[in-house]
């Protein structure tokens, strides 16, 4: 089934029609009212009023993270804040967040996004979609509540903190058919279900969407298996609108781009140049529709492809392949995106650690690991008492629970050995089987 046909079918020569009157509206649309982009386009002496095809483009400078953090918290809002009826926040940001405003067209268009990668998956209003993401400032509760009601789905909007049992146990009572979450979070309940002595064939599951963070084929098995589902991809962020950037349909031979609202382009993270038809590069990608946060050519940090040719689904949007990395050292751990300076960000100031902290990312049990080794510095040295160590160690993993949500393993380890790595102040191990 296909949510909105008239779209998501739409020729490539009347989708490219659409895409060149709805760029021309966006690049005049961000020039006339976001300062920043009247600044930078004025300074290169764009004319907005020249854009004549898809690939006048290619003129226009990149949209970096660092620019829209320099914008914190409004300067990048294209509409007065009257006009604004939600905001978010970026998730994996040092310093200041970057925060997001919608109007009530854009909240609505959001809503179908969403909602087709849901019909794509094999939803409808027969479902009960247990929305398992986090509801808040982040993007994933409320952009997958808002897409489920429009198809008309039952929402069990349980978010994702509390209790991995609560979860299982409102999953099986009413009779959720759908999760959504993270592919991490679903590995944790998958795992917790035998424990709970939970066969599967008692759940009412018949489909898994995650995203968020990277996953693989590996774990889409697993999910499968434990859950007895289908399992699908979804692809989005803050900056962009949250999911509905991108989503696999039931041939799941890559995850469609929703080419209506925008703009994809795969670009050499080194140059910025265009890499050749169908090869990996840093995806970019500017906004078709969106009124309060328009962006054009924002560099998303994510490694991907576009994958050409007709899809057996009937949509004629591209399809880009999984995420396969970033261009920066942006970790997802549990669903939760940081960057290793954010742990010394956190972490800075307890006195009595040597500036230098490991990071150690392992899989168990489908499972992310964390372990921050840390050293006690020179100050620190007074710390041989084991009461000071252990309250310092109380104090790390207060902070790091407060920075992720949930508490990390924290080991003590020689500052020697710290050192012998190297580098930055934050170096990371990564051993996770993906
Ligand atoms: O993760 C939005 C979202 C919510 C997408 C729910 C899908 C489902 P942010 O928190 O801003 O937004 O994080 C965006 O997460 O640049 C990618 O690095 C990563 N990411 C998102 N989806 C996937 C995915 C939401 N399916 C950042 N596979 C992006 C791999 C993903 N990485």
């Amino acid at each position: 089934m296909i949510h909105d046909t008239a779209s998501e079918t739409l020729s490539r020569a009347a989708l490219a029609q659409l895409q060149l009157e709805r760029l021309q509206t966006t690049v005049v649309r961000a020039y006339r009212n976001v300062r920043f982009y009247h600044q930078v386009l004025d300074a290169r002496g764009i004319d907005v009023e020249r854009v004549r095809g898809l690939a006048d483009l290619r003129m226009f400078p990149f949209t970096t993270k660092a620019d829209l953090r320099r914008a914190y918290p409004y300067d990048m809002f294209a509409v007065p804040l009257r006009e604004i009826v939600r905001i978010h926040k970026s998730s994996g940001t040092t310093g200041k967040p970057i925060v997001v405003g919608y109007t009530r067209n854009d909240v609505r268009r959001w809503s179908d996004l969403v909602a087709r990668q849901l019909v794509a998956a094999g939803l409808s209003d027969q479902d009960v979609v247990q929305v398992a993401f986090d509801y808040g400032l982040f993007t994933g509760g409320l952009g997958f509540h808002y897409g489920a009601e429009k198809i008309g789905a039952a929402v069990i909007p349980t978010s994702s903190g509390g209790r991995l049992a609560d979860q299982i146990h409102i999953m099986k009572d009413y009779k959720t058919t759908a999760l959504v979450t993270t592919p991490s979070h679903a590995a944790a309940l998958a795992h917790l279900l035998p424990e709970m002595g939970i066969h599967p064939e008692e759940l009412h599951l018949k489909r898994g969407i995650f995203g968020a963070e990277p996953w693989s084929e590996n774990l889409r098995a697993f999910l499968e298996e434990r859950l007895r589902i289908r399992a699908y991809d979804s692809y989005g962020l803050s900056e962009l609108t949250g999911p509905g950037v991108a989503a696999e349909c039931e041939a799941r031979q890559g995850l469609h781009v929703n080419e209506d609202h925008f703009l994809v382009e795969v670009v050499a993270p080194d140059s910025g140049e265009p890499v050749a038809e169908g090869r990996e590069g840093e995806l970019v990608f500017t906004t078709l529709a969106k009124e309060g946060f328009p962006l054009l050519r924002y560099r998303t940090g994510d490694l991907g492809r576009l994958l050409d040719g007709p899809c057996a689904c009937g949509r004629t949007f591209l399809r880009m392949s999984r995420v396969a990395g970033r261009t920066d050292d942006l970790i997802a751990i549990r669903g939760v995106k940081v960057l290793p300076a954010q742990f010394a960000e956190a972490l800075a100031g307890l006195s009595g650690l040597s500036g230098r902290i490991e990071i150690v990312l392992d899989t168990e049990a489908e499972q992310d690991l964390l372990e921050i080794r840390v050293a006690v510095g020179e100050e620190g040295t007074m710390l041989d008492e084991v009461k000071s160590v252990e309250r310092l160690r109380a104090r790390i993993r207060q902070r790091l629970e407060d920075l992720l949500g949930f508490a990390p393993r924290i080991t003590y380890v020689e500052k020697a050995s710290l050192e012998a790595v190297g580098g930055k102040g934050v170096h990371v191990v990564d051993r996770r089987i993906r």
